[in-house]
């Protein structure tokens, strides 16, 4: 099979499938995404995408890769057309998705994307750029590009954006509009205060588990369209996107697509990360030391999924009022979420920048826990399991990959020979990761007893309470 998924080939595609209803042609680039990967593919698109088909033809995207050429390269001879794989235990919803109209890699031309975040159809900007994309400086990096394009703005007389940050951050928006105002106070302080003004970066908290493709997503897609797309997308059923209402100018017309709109974010943002990610990456590190691939095989273990449970108790008790009834229920629907068999979510790629991770997932809970006196056995194991993690071997002796922007620095200090003491000592000397936590009294002792328990046992017994 040669023919390719293009807008010669979507009316030819079976009727099965979902197709973008609408004149593709008319739709107006009004997004522009920093990052374009699988996630942003399977959740912010899949809503301009729903815009477009009902009828507003503003909402075209284009998506922008900050470092490689290879999305383009993908997507650019399907006229940016690709499939999503919708999949439960009962089987794979096929869609094929048509929002993104434009793609853009940052190294090559910087100055194309600096010139469509200052076009006049440019309404919204949306980030997905992980943990580690607000820290980077530089012409292609995320704050880069935006500070220029919102100069670039400025100067053609343009009105202000709206920024989105999609990324599983605490105070996302609040983080970047920070970022975005030292950058540009650095080049000139009357475009930081433009910025001040005319920039909105509302907090939003972004939900949908999207593993990476593999080459079984790719054949099952050629299968299902009868044409070839080279970089489809999988993802879960459920999809969530909240948005605190603070946009610059007009509020886009998300909640007809089923985006939640609301006065405060922080609640929502905190039971996300602090339950849902907090579990994915204790699951991953914990997954890893005992063997597991997926995050289906990790939590059909009695053992983990008992240690899931209790740290979803302790981590709720962390978390704002207004949410802590929530908790129970969100935990519900987690457990299904996480069970869903055909995912094939890979522990090692949540196992990913661990130290960007960590402190908004678990090391936060860990500390408000202990410092209120409540019970926070699940978050200082995991954190432990962490640790052990970076030191590269499972329980079996087998080699674990560790992949974060501070991995020479990690595989040095879990590797400190001697007492786990001293390993412990060595690992919340990061500051990037624990901050002020290297002096809170005792912590390093019960680190230890936690890191000496995954070294001795194993991370399967090391569960058990
Ligand atoms: C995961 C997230 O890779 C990871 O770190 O925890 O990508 C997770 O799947 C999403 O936040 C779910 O919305």
């Amino acid at each position: 099979m040669t023919a390719r998924l293009s807008e010669s080939t979507l009316a030819a595609l079976p009727a099965e499938v979902e197709r973008p209803a609408y004149a593709r042609r008319d739709a107006r680039l009004g997004v522009v995404h920093l990052g374009v990967g699988n996630f942003h593919r399977a959740h912010q698109a899949l809503v301009f995408d729903a815009l477009l088909a009902a009828g507003d033809a503003r909402w075209a995207v284009s998506g922008v890769s900050l470092r490689r050429p290879a999305m383009r390269d993908a997507l650019a001879p399907q006229d940016g057309l690709y499939t999503v794989l919708v999949r439960d235990g009962s089987g794979t919803r096929v869609r094929v998705a048509g929002a993104l109209r434009e793609l853009l890699v940052a190294p090559e031309a910087p100055a194309v994307v600096i010139a469509r975040l200052a076009a006049a159809d440019t309404r919204l900007v949306t980030l997905t750029v992980t943990e580690k994309g607000y820290d980077e400086t530089g012409p292609s990096s995320a704050v880069g590009l935006l500070v220029a394009g919102l100069a670039a703005r400025r100067a053609a007389g343009r009105g202000g954006l709206s920024v989105l940050s999609c990324d599983n951050l605490s105070h996302n928006g609040s983080r970047l509009q920070a970022r975005l105002h030292a950058e540009a106070a650095a080049l000139d302080p009357a475009l930081a205060d433009w910025i001040g003004r005319a920039v909105a970066c509302p907090d939003t908290m972004v939900d949908r588990i999207v593993p990476a493709t593999v080459d079984a997503d790719r054949e099952e897609a050629a299968r299902r369209l009868g044409v070839v797309d080279a970089w489809p997308v999988a993802a879960e059923p459920f999809t969530q996107w909240v948005i605190a209402r603070r946009f610059a100018g007009e509020t886009p017309p998300l909640e007809a697509a089923g985006v939640e709109l609301v006065d405060d974010v922080a609640p929502w943002e905190a039971m996300k990360l602090r339950l849902l990610n907090a579990a994915h990456s204790s699951l991953a590190y914990l997954g890893a030391l005992a063997g597991l691939a997926t995050v289906d095989a990790a939590i059909a273990d009695p053992h983990l999924r008992a240690f899931v449970g209790r740290l979803w108790l302790q981590a709720a008790a962390t978390l704002p009022a207004s949410v802590q009834a929530q908790a129970p229920g969100y935990g519900v629907r987690l457990l299904e979420r996480f069970a869903n068999p055909a995912l094939r979510h890979r522990l090692l790629q949540i196992a990913m920048d661990g130290s960007r991770k960590l402190p908004q997932r678990l090391v936060a809970t860990l500390l408000e826990a202990r410092r209120a006196g409540l019970p926070h056995d699940a978050p200082l194991l995991a954190v432990a399991a962490w640790m052990h993690f970076c030191a590269g071997r499972d329980d079996a002796g087998g080699e674990l990959p560790l992949d974060d922007p501070l991995a020479l620095r990690l595989r040095a200090a879990a590797s400190v020979p001697g007492e786990a003491l001293q390993t412990v000592r060595a690992m919340l000397a990061i500051d990037e990761v624990f901050g002020d936590a290297a002096t809170e009294p005792s912590l390093a002792a019960a680190l230890a007893a936690a890191l000496d328990g995954l070294r001795e046992r194993g991370a399967l017994a090391a569960v058990r309470p």
